[in-house]
């Protein structure tokens, strides 16, 4: 088995404002952190969900990925994020394999996690994170 489970959602949102605020009553808590991503040009906020979470991410430039996805599909599912033991191993694992990846080495994401993506065209039109929960000997 390649995945140690299912860490989190993501969905794209125009406003995290408003959105917190709708998504505090349907997950019943507020957002147990909200975190700013300046690499990735997102804010994120992010529920716990019981045995994963969910993200919300706003752009907070035009050259965000987020913003792009929203003019483009409009809000909703942006990716589903797997937790791996080791990401080198599961990087070159997946390439060996034939999946694009779109960053070549790990990059710091959200949430203390060592991100990687695959391209959504390579694994049925949904984007795939990869992500590592950073201990202090893997850290960039
Ligand atoms: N899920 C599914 N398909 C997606 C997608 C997504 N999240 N984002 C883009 N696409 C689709 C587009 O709709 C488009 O499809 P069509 O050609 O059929 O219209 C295709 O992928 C290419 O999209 P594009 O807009 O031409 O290309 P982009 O320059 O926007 O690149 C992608 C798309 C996925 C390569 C880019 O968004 C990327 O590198 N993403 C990884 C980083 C990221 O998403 N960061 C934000 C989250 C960070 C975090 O979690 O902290």
């Amino acid at each position: 088995m390649n995945f140690e489970g299912l860490d989190h959602i993501g969905i794209a949102v125009k406003d995290i404002e408003k959105s917190n605020q709708l998504f505090e009553i349907l997950m019943g808590q507020a957002p147990y952190k909200q975190e700013s991503v300046d690499s990735e040009n997102v804010l994120t906020s992010f529920f716990d969900a019981g045995n994963m979470k969910v993200e919300l991410l706003q752009a907070t430039a035009e050259s965000s990925a987020i913003y792009k996805f929203i003019e483009k599909r409009g809000e909703g599912l942006h990716h589903i994020a797997f937790e791996v033991e080791d990401i080198y191993a599961k990087m070159k694992q997946f390439e060996a394999d034939g999946f694009r990846l779109l960053n070549k080495q790990p990059k710091q994401g959200a949430d203390n996690k060592l991100i990687c993506f695959i391209h959504p065209k390579d694994t049925n039109g949904v984007l795939i994170e990869l992500c590592q929960t950073q201990t202090e000997e893997k850290e960039l």
